[in-house]
């Protein structure tokens, strides 16, 4: 009886360690709570490859209205983002990145301070972000499909920072996932 359950426990071991090797996965990567300010943009780097597939960085544009510290994204080389109507989209677990959705290199800032003579008050769709994702397609070769993914963030109003926890993508490309 005992050899039979050993048995059994090396057959679960050798067939969860074919599984991770599965070519259709999740590829996780920790970006180490990375912030992002005024003096440190940052350019993530998602397959490790020395090009830069998104940047993150900060404006500063002063018009009539006052000055406004904007919080950039930008996807570099071929790479989208999943928006609506040039805002990106704020996605929560449970949430789907599709092939389907609406995806492009042009958006809105993430957030805003603004500055007037009057008031200081922040904007935009991303400015209380707590642990929520950024729907992305990447181009990773090529010669093949996007692959689609997320980079987890929050937003730090008081220190006026964007911090980036972490990101993951599907290793197959053309495949959707749930967050
Ligand atoms: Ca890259």
């Amino acid at each position: 009886m005992r050899t039979i359950t050993l048995f059994s426990i090396v057959l679960l071991t050798i067939s969860c360690q074919d599984e991770t090797i599965s070519p259709d996965k999740i590829i996780y990567k920790d970006l180490g709570n990375i912030t992002v300010d005024y003096y440190n943009p940052y350019r993530l780097d998602v397959d490790g490859d020395g090009n830069g597939d998104f940047v993150f960085s900060t404006s500063l544009l002063n018009n009539a209205s006052g000055g406004h510290l904007q919080f950039t994204f930008y996807p570099a080389l071929a790479n989208h983002v999943y928006a609506h109507r040039d805002e990106v989209v704020v996605l929560n677990p449970g949430d789907r990145i599709s092939p389907d959705y609406d995806y492009t290199k042009w958006i809105q800032p993430l957030a805003t301070k603004t500055e007037s003579d009057t008031e200081i008050y922040w904007h935009g769709a991303w400015m209380n972000a707590s642990n929520q994702y950024i729907g992305v397609r990447i181009k990773l070769s090529s010669n093949e499909d996007y692959h689609y993914g997320w980079i987890r963030v929050s937003f730090d109003k008081a220190n006026e920072r964007l911090i980036l926890h972490d990101l993951a993508y599907h290793s197959k490309a053309g495949e959707g996932m749930v967050i």
